[in-house]
C-alpha cells in the first residue's frame, strides 16, 4: 500500500490548500480546501480539473460549516432509561453494543442482526463494503440499503430483456436523449447513458450545440424541461402507457432498427402485439399528452442515429415501475442502441475488476435470486434484502425476525414507506444503532448514536461515479482534515464490532485484519483490490481523464446464440393489467375519483434529503417541504401561498405548506421526501416539514420482483387546514 500522493500547497501562514472532492452527494465535485488549525475554513472548485471545470453547488459549499456545525456530533450517545441521551466514548459503545450484538445472535441466529445503509453511508466509498463484509462474516442475509427504495427496477429489469456485454449508447455523442422523470440540475442524477450531475448546465448546452435533441418526460417543466426540444408532460404514474404508445409508433412506422433485431431479437411480433391495444388517441388522452407530441417525440427519437432513453427515480416510483423501465430499455434495444464493435465506452470502470466488454447478449434471466423475505413471497436482489420488507421483517413474529438494526448514515423514519409501521418497527427492535452526525429523526428511537467522521476527515475514491462519469476519469482523496471529536468511520463501526463479534470481515483483496485497525488506505486496497486500474495508481492518478485507457468494445464470441427478449409473458401480462386498470391509481386498487390529485417525488437544490437544512445559508432557503400546486388548482380551492393543506393518500395524511409553482401541471402536487421528524401529527411542519414517506403502503401496488412500492405519483386528495391570507 502506498499512501496518495499529497495535492497540497501552504501559504506561509499556517493555511494549507488541499485537493480533494465533494461527498456531500454522490457527484464527487473536485474541490480545494482551504485548513487552518486543523479546521476547513474555505472551500472553491477546482477550474483546471477537466471534467468538472470548477463546478461545485450550493451544498457542496457548506462543508466548512456542516464540520464544525454546533449540531454535529463529536460523542457518541447511549440511550438512558428515562429516554435521554448520556455521552458515551465510541470504544464502551462499541463494547456494549458488541454483548447486545453477541446476546442476539446467541439467542436469534444471524439473520436476527440487520443493516441498513442510507444515502450518507452512500457517499462513503467504503461504508457500503464493510456493511456487507459485516453481514457476509455473520452469515446474515439481512443486508439493506436505500438502493432498494430508490430506483430498484434497475437492477432487475435489465435481467428480464438480456444484458447486452458492452452496454447502451453514451451520453458524450449521443444525437437524442429520451429522460423519463430525472433532473440533473437539481439532483446531479442521471442514469447511464443521461445526463449527469458533473457540470450539468454546459455539458447540456455543448450537447445542444453539437446538435443533440432533448426529449422530457415529466409532470414538471422541470430545469432540464425548460432545456427540451419536446416536453411531455403527463399525467404522473402514466409512463407504462406514453412509452407504449411511443413504441407502437416506432414498431408500425418501421422506424426501428431492423438489422439489429433480426440477429438480436428473438420477440419482436410479441412486442408488436403487446403494445396495439395503445393506440394513439388511448395514450394521449390517458396520459393527457398532445398525439401530435407523442408522435413528434417517437419519431425524433428513433430517427436519431445514437442516444438513448433512460428513467430516474419519478417512473421508477410509480405504479408499475418495472414495466416502464422494461419499456425504457425496449424501445433502446429495438432502436440497436448499443455500443457495437470499435466502439468506446464512455465511463472507465478503473474501481472494479474488468469484465469482457463484448458486442454480444448474454440471454433473459430471472432477476431475483436472493434470500426469501417472509412477506409478500419477494426474495432478495443482487446480493441485498429489499427495504420495503424490513419494517415487517422486525414486526412480524417468527422465525428469522429482524432483532437489531443497524443504521449507517440513513434515515428511516423519514425515508421508509409507511412512516407510521416504520416508527413502530424502530421502537419494537430490541437494540437500534444509528450512525449518524446529527440527532436525526431516526436517532431519536436508537440505543445508541454514534458520531461518524464526515467527508473531509475520510480518504475516499469515486466508488459510485466510477460507472457514470462521462470520461474516463479518476481521482483520490486522502482526509484533509484531523477528526474532530471522537468519531468513528461508518467502516471501523462494522470492523470494531466484527471484532467484538469474532467474526471475519472478508473483502476482494482478502480477509480484514482484526489484530490492529487498519488505516482508510488500508481498507480501499482490501476492497478495491483487483481494480481495472491499481489503487497505487488511481491515487497518483487524481482529476484525470485517460483516453488512451477507454474500454473499446469487443467482437462478439462466435458461439454467442443468445438473444434479447423485448415481451416476456411476465411483462405481456403486466400491459394487460395497465389497460385494465384504466388509472394509474387503480394500481393501488382504490377509485381514482376519490384521488383527484398524484403527488410527486422532486429533489430539492439545497437539502439531500433529510440532511442540509441545518446549516445557516441553506436553511435560509426554507423551513418546510413546500406542497407546489399549479396556480389553477390553487384558485379552484381558494388557496393562496403559505396556506395550510392536509394531503391524504389511500394510507395516511400528512400536512404540508402550499406554494404555487406554474412548472407544476394541473392534478399534481410536486413535494420533496425525508422531510419533517418523528411526530405522526405534524404540529412542526412549518418547521420542519412533513414526510411524503407516511403516504406510501408497502403492500399496494408492489412490484412482485423486487418488492419497489409507489412513492410516486401517489394519489392523493387534499383538504384546507388553514387559510392565512384571509
Ligand atoms: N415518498 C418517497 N420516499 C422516498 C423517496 C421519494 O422520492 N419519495 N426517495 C427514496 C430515495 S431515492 C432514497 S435514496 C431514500 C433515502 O433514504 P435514507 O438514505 O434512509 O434517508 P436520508 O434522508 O438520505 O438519510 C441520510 C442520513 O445520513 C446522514 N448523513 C449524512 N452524511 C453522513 C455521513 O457522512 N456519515 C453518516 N454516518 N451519516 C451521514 C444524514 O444526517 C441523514 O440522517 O428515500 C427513499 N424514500
Ligand atoms: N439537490 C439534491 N440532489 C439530490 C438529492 C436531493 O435530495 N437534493 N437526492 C439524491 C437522491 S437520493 C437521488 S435517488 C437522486 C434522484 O435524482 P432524480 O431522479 O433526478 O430526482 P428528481 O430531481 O426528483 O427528478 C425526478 C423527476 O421525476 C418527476 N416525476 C415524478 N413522478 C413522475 C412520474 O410518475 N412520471 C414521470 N415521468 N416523472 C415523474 C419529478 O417531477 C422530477 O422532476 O438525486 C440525488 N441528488
Ligand atoms: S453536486 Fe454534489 S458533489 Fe457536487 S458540490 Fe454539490 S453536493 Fe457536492
Ligand atoms: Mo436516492
Amino acid at each position: 500500500m502506498m499512501k496518495g500522493v499529497s495535492f497540497v500547497t501552504s501559504d506561509g501562514n499556517g493555511t494549507a490548500t488541499h485537493q480533494t472532492f465533494c461527498r456531500f452527494c454522490h457527484a464527487s465535485c473536485p474541490i480545494e480546501v482551504d485548513v487552518s488549525d486543523g479546521k476547513a475554513v474555505a472551500i472553491r472548485g477546482i477550474p483546471e480539473d477537466p471534467l468538472f471545470a470548477g463546478y461545485t453547488c450550493i451544498k457542496g459549499r457548506q462543508i466548512p460549516e456542516q464540520m464544525t456545525h454546533p449540531s454535529r456530533l463529536r460523542s457518541s450517545l447511549k440511550r438512558r432509561p428515562d429516554g435521554t441521551f448520556e455521552e458515551i466514548s465510541s470504544e464502551a459503545a462499541m463494547d456494549a453494543i458488541g454483548a447486545e450484538l453477541r446476546r442476539i445472535l446467541d439467542t436469534y441466529g444471524p439473520r436476527a442482526i440487520a443493516s441498513y445503509t442510507g444515502t450518507g453511508g452512500y457517499q462513503n466509498s467504503l461504508a457500503v463494503p464493510a456493511a456487507r463484509a459485516f453481514h457476509e462474516g455473520l452469515k446474515s442475509p439481512s443486508f439493506y440499503t436505500s438502493v432498494t427504495i430508490d430506483q430498484p427496477a434497475k437492477t432487475t429489469a435489465p435481467f428480464r430483456v438480456g444484458i447486452w456485454e458492452a452496454g447502451y449508447h453514451n451520453f458524450s455523442d449521443a444525437d437524442v436523449l429520451l429522460a423519463i422523470g430525472y433532473n440533473p440540475m437539481v439532483s446531479s442524477f442521471g442514469p447511464v447513458g443521461g445526463l449527469q450531475g458533473t457540470n450539468p448546465y454546459v455539458v447540456l448546452r455543448d450537447a445542444k450545440k453539437r446538435g443533440m435533441k432533448l426529449i422530457v418526460i415529466d409532470p414538471r417543466r422541470t430545469e432540464l424541461a425548460t432545456q427540451a426540444d419536446i416536453h411531455l408532460a403527463p399525467k404522473p404514474g402514466e409512463d407504462p402507457t406514453l412509452m407504449a404508445g411511443i413504441l407502437k409508433i416506432v414498431l408500425e412506422e418501421g422506424l426501428y432498427d431492423h438489422e439489429f433485431c433480426d440477429t438480436w431479437v428473438d420477440d419482436l411480433d410479441s412486442l408488436f402485439t403487446a403494445v396495439a391495444p395503445f393506440d394513439l388517441e388511448y395514450v394521449s388522452n390517458r396520459c393527457d399528452v398532445p398525439a401530435d407530441d407523442i408522435v413528434a417525440a417517437a419519431r425524433m427519437f428513433a430517427t436519431a442515429r445514437r442516444g438513448t432513453s433512460g428513467t430516474g427515480t419519478g417512473p421508477s416510483m410509480a405504479p408499475h415501475s418495472s414495466l416502464t423501465e422494461h419499456l425504457s430499455i425496449a424501445l433502446n434495444t429495438i432502436c440497436g442502441r448499443v455500443n457495437r464493435e470499435g466502439d468506446v465506452l464512455e465511463s472507465g470502470y478503473f474501481l472494479y475488476p474488468e469484465t469482457p466488454r463484448r458486442a454480444q447478449v448474454h440471454a433473459a434471466r430471472t432477476p431475483a435470486t436472493g434470500a426469501p423475505q417472509r412477506v409478500r413471497n419477494l426474495r432478495g436482489i443482487r446480493g441485498e434484502m429489499l427495504t420495503t420488507a424490513l419494517a415487517e421483517e422486525i414486526l412480524n413474529e417468527g422465525d428469522g425476525r429482524v432483532r437489531a438494526l443497524i443504521v449507517s448514515g440513513g434515515n428511516p423514519v423519514v425515508a421508509w414507506p409507511d412512516q407510521e409501521l416504520t416508527i413502530q418497527a424502530m421502537e419494537d427492535l430490541e437494540l437500534l444503532v444509528v450512525v449518524d452526525h446529527r440527532m436525526s429523526a431516526t436517532a431519536e428511537f436508537a440505543d445508541y448514536v454514534i458520531a461518524p467522521t464526515l467527508s473531509l476527515e475520510r480518504a475516499d475514491v469515486p466508488h459510485l461515479m466510477d460507472r457514470w462519469f462521462r470520461a474516463p476519469y479518476t481521482n483520490y482523496t486522502e482526509a484533509v482534515t484531523p477528526r474532530i471529536g471522537d468519531v468513528l468511520n461508518e467502516w471501523e463501526v462494522f470492523w470494531e464490532l466484527a471484532r467484538r463479534l469474532g467474526s471475519p470481515l472478508p473483502f476482494p483483496g482478502g480477509e480484514a485484519p482484526m489484530d490492529e485497525r487498519p488505516t482508510d488506505d488500508d481498507m480501499l486496497d482490501l476492497v478495491y483490490a483487483g481494480s481495472r486500474m491499481p489503487l497505487d495508481e488511481v491515487r497518483r492518478q487524481r482529476m484525470k481523464v485517460h483516453p488512451d485507457k477507454a474500454m473499446v468494445v469487443q467482437p462478439a464470441d462466435p458461439g454467442c446464440t443468445a438473444k434479447f427478449t423485448v415481451a416476456p409473458d411476465d411483462i405481456v401480462a403486466e400491459m394487460k393489467t395497465v389497460i385494465d386498470e384504466v388509472d394509474g391509481a387503480t394500481a393501488l386498487g382504490v377509485d381514482p375519483s376519490i384521488y383527484p390529485f398524484r403527488l410527486v417525488s422532486r429533489r430539492l437544490k439545497h437539502v439531500l434529503n433529510s440532511f442540509g437544512s441545518e446549516l445557516s445559508a441553506l436553511g435560509a432557503k426554507g423551513s418546510t417541504n413546500p406542497a407546489y400546486m399549479n396556480p389553477d388548482d390553487m384558485e379552484s380551492y381558494d388557496l393562496a401561498d403559505g396556506d395550510l393543506i392536509e394531503i391524504t393518500s389511500p394510507r395516511a395524511s400528512i400536512q404540508a405548506v402550499v406554494e404555487s409553482a406554474d412548472d407544476v401541471r394541473q392534478g399534481v402536487i410536486s413535494m420533496a421526501h425525508s422531510w419533517g421528524g418523528s411526530s405522526l401529527t405534524d404540529e412542526k411542519v412549518r418547521d420542519v416539514g412533513s414526510p411524503t414517506s407516511r403516504l406510501v403502503s408497502v403492500d399496494r401496488g408492489y412490484d412482485a420482483v423486487n418488492g419497489m412500492v409507489v412513492q410516486s405519483a401517489i394519489p392523493v386528495h387534499i383538504t384546507v387546514l388553514e387559510r392565512s391570507h384571509h
